[in-house]
């Protein structure tokens, strides 16, 4: 265990407060007598850090000594949250630290309210990375990110008083950025454009000159474990101009033309595109993913040659995962270095490039398979693209050796689609030169390998192919988030936090006490002080007062339509209208709700902007109508955001996870919320495995039913009005502007009305008669905490140190090292 008896905690306070008052003179070049906040969280921040660096480079040092084989997540996205509290965590120190400010004047609350967000990511998939770089460091395992940092994070998101989302820039670094060591003496030289010709000498190998040349800096983010040494690295490239600026156009009088290509080259890491699952054919997206990949294959190439080992041994030091297929560009750049510059053959490079890669696919909705133009490709990455077209070709002549004859085949699985323009498509360029593949969830998985790469396990085999559930760090999503459930935890079980935090199946230790009255009575409390303060901290930022005598229901993700919030909304309408409709006598015996939504829409995605702005004035209606207000209530928070989930997660008494089925790769708020997701889809099947079937809440039709139900939408339409007659009630009341803009919501009602793709008609009737369940157990609240202990006592299987091993083991092939 970490906390040994060597420790002493009175120095280690000494020590903070000396390097505290230390770092705000120097550092901050402040008085310590009149420091505001932000000036305590920084001065505590760079004290942080200095713990961070010895164990940082000591785990570098360890690293490169041993030379093991390691592993490099590249991901265009980190949703990272905040720093402090973790590292403080992490690091054991937060009573020390506590203390050590408290002395000093300050609470370590306000200390830890000053950090601004590290926003890098859009949802899920960014944070998934962040989880698995927290989970990596604690299991000791070599693992190190790779991504971009962005000037602008994902877009702030207001509230306009129509109820329209806006987006802001989010200026993360404008208050300086003490987490990160800038590395201004690692930098790669990074081409675009130009011109790429074979020699045409009998060997593959082809030169690209010409065109742009943009620099690749290199900024490092410690990464500390859990209760251990190891501290590892998320390396972020900025991109800069080669040169300042253009010395020819400057002495000619042209100040602007001097300084365009520098611009140029700033933009390519100035900001993090804020949509998920759409938006292809972007130049400066693929600039984005062409400047990283390659950035971070020459460094982790130059670290490889360090070792001093032939080339062909590559893939027995580096596996390199690859976060969905917006790193696809590293398959053909690897291919590229071996060639062009390593003189390596055609075979011996695919051969190295196959045993490197690991693809993690992230959704089977087939308008987000990534597929970028040939046309752009061709100008941007001309060597590239004629690389692809190698690999395709061989490709395809040994489809046709083991399929003889099957064109249809050949033209299904050809890395080019063919149209007006030609598309190359990045799923199948990442299935073929990886190792292995895999999703998120069984069920997602199995739908990979029967839909969109049903060819390709006829082709390859189906043990390419493999499953990783996902998983949530338990870390910040406990211990940090929750920290007087993780200590009642800690004390009933009596095993210290380091132990359960970094093996989460010992919560099972916690079932019996189920039957444990004190105990059920402290767990419930807690939830309680937890909606008290997520009602606190929506009373100071928006004025709503929240009634913290209700079930708080919440459905936190971003917008999308395959994720229904349009059905949840509709629900509480339905819930409105029958509330209207009952007596008072009714009206006793139904329990309180306030429905929570947060979530962010892409700026271009009207269809989930204007179902934001139905949820902002069904609300308006609801929380003034004295008829329902003491019964419903209903709030869209702005600015949905790790910080937010860290409050509204812990104070969630149900949470809904309500895609159509088949739908949802994974989710991971499903394993955040501590109690009951609903409905069949993604990981929500495995929680239910795991927790027990009365412990959730499903509903709604199972995947094989999709395509049948939009096969009838098609073909045999049913009008809404007798298929569904409460949700066509709804829909009409909604078009008759009993939520006011009588005609604006009509694109909205219209997906439902008019083909149905994501089934709300289908689904609506089970989905009421679900929420009736939850009403009506909720009102035995000594079922409803038992029900809420044995799902967190079950949730070991969602921890992301179990998916980490997984990848470490079944994956990469590497091994976690101990740092002395
Ligand atoms: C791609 C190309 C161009 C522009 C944008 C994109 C892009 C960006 C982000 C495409 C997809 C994303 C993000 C996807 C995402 O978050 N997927 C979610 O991943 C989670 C982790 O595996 C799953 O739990 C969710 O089910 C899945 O939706």
């Amino acid at each position: 265990v970490w906390k040994d008896a060597m420790r002493d905690v009175d120095t280690e306070v000494t020590s903070i407060t000396k390097s505290f008052v230390n770092h705000v003179q120097t550092s901050l070049a402040r008085q310590p007598y009149n420091l505001d906040n932000l000036g305590a969280y920084q001065a505590a921040a760079l004290s942080v850090r200095d713990n961070l660096l010895v164990n940082w480079n000591e785990t570098a040092l360890q690293y490169t000594r041993k030379a093991p084989k390691r592993a490099y997540y590249l991901s265009l996205e980190f949703l990272m949250g905040r720093t402090l509290d973790n590292a403080l965590l992490n690091l054991g120190l937060k009573d020390q630290y506590s203390e050590g400010v408290k002395k000093l004047g300050f609470s370590v609350e306000d200390i830890l309210d000053q950090e601004r967000d590290a926003a890098l990511g859009n949802g899920g998939l960014g944070r998934l990375a962040a989880c698995y770089l927290d989970s990596s460091a604690s299991q000791e395992l070599p693992v190190w990110g790779y991504g971009l940092r962005y000037k602008y994070g994902i877009f702030q998101q207001l509230i306009s008083p129509a109820g329209d989302q806006l987006e802001a820039p989010d200026p993360w670094l404008d208050n300086q950025n003490p987490w990160e060591l800038p590395r201004l003496d690692v930098s790669y030289e990074i081409r675009f454009y130009g011109q790429a010709e074979r020699l045409g000498d009998g060997t593959p190998r082809a030169t690209w000159s010409g065109g742009q040349e943009v620099l690749a800096v290199a900024y490092d983010v410690m990464i500390p474990g859990c209760y251990t040494k190891t501290t590892n690295n998320l390396r972020l490239w900025e991109s800069k101009p080669k040169r300042g600026f253009d010395l020819n156009s400057f002495n000619a009088g042209n100040y602007e033309g001097a300084v365009e290509a520098s611009n140029s080259a700033a933009a390519i890491t100035s900001v993090l595109y804020p949509n998920d699952h759409t938006t292809f054919g972007k130049e400066l997206r693929l600039k984005q993913q062409y400047f990283w990949t390659a950035a971070s294959l020459a460094d982790i190439l130059r670290r490889f040659k360090n070792i001093g080992k032939p080339i062909t041994e590559f893939p027995d030091y580096v596996a390199i995962q690859l976060n969905d297929t917006h790193p696809t560009l590293a398959i053909p750049e690897l291919m590229r270095i071996l060639i062009d510059e390593e003189d390596q053959p055609w075979s011996t490079a695919w051969q190295i490039v196959t045993n490197t890669f690991f693809y993690t696919n992230h959704t089977v909705l087939p308008e987000a398979l990534e597929k970028w133009p040939v046309p752009l490709m061709e100008h941007l990455l001309p060597r590239h693209m004629q690389i692809i077209y190698d690999i395709n070709l061989l490709f395809l002549q040994s489809v046709e050796k083991k399929f003889p004859g099957d064109r249809d085949r050949l033209g299904r699985m050809s890395l080019i689609e063919e149209g007006f323009p030609k598309q190359v498509r990045m799923a199948y360029l990442a299935c073929i030169g990886s190792r292995k593949v895999n999703g998120v969830a069984e069920l997602h998985s199995d739908l990979v390998k029967t839909t969109i790469l049903k060819d390709f396990v006829e082709f390859e085999g189906i043990s390419k192919f493999g499953n990783v559930t996902n998983g949530i760090t338990p870390r910040r999503w406990l211990d940090q988030c929750n920290p007087e459930l993780s200590s009642l935890i800690s004390s009933t079980l009596k095993v210290d936090k380091a132990v359960w935090l970094k093996d989460l199946t010992r919560l099972e230790a916690l079932l019996p006490f189920t039957e444990d009255e004190a105990f059920r009575k402290e767990w419930a409390a807690i939830k309680q002080r937890n909606k008290e303060r997520l009602a606190h901290h929506v009373q100071t930022t928006l004025g709503f007062t929240i009634n913290t005598n209700a079930m708080f229901d919440v459905q936190i993700k971003r917008l999308h339509e395959y994720k229904r919030q349009t059905l949840n909304i509709l629900g509480v309408i339905h819930r409105y209208l029958t509330l209207k409709n009952m007596s008072a006598a009714e009206k006793k015996k139904v329990n309180p709700r306030v429905v929570f939504f947060a979530g962010k829409a892409a700026p271009a995605y009207y269809i989930a902007k204007l179902t934001i702005r139905l949820i902002v004035n069904v609300a308006r209606i609801i929380n003034e109508d004295p008829d329902t207000k003491d019964l419903l209530q209903l709030y869209f928070l702005p600015d949905y955001s790790v910080s937010l989930a860290e409050v509204l997660i812990p104070a969630s008494d149900i949470s809904q996870h309500i895609s159509t089925a088949g739908t949802e790769a994974s989710g991971t708020s499903n394993m955040k919320c501590s109690l009951t997701r609903m409905l069949v889809d993604g990981a929500n099947i495995e929680i239910a495995e795991e927790v027990g079937e009365s412990n959730v809440f499903f509903f709604g039709h199972l995947t094989p039913a999709v395509e049948d139900l939009r096969y009838q939408h098609t073909y045999h339409p049913t009008p809404i009005e007798e298929k569904c007659p409460a949700l066509a009630n709804v829909l009409n009341q909604v078009s008759a502007g009993l939520f006011g803009d009588a005609h604006v919501y009509e694109p909205l009602l219209n997906t439902i009305r008019q083909g149905d793709h994501y089934l709300l008609s289908d689904d609506f009737d089970s989905y009421i008669a679900a929420l009736a369940m939850v009403d009506e157990a909720y009102l035995d609240q000594t079922e409803w905490v038992k029900k809420s202990i044995r799902t967190t006592a079950k949730m070991g299987k969602f921890s992301s140190d179990r998916a980490i091993n997984e990848y470490a083991e079944s994956y990469w092939n590497i091994e976690a090292q101990k740092i002395a």
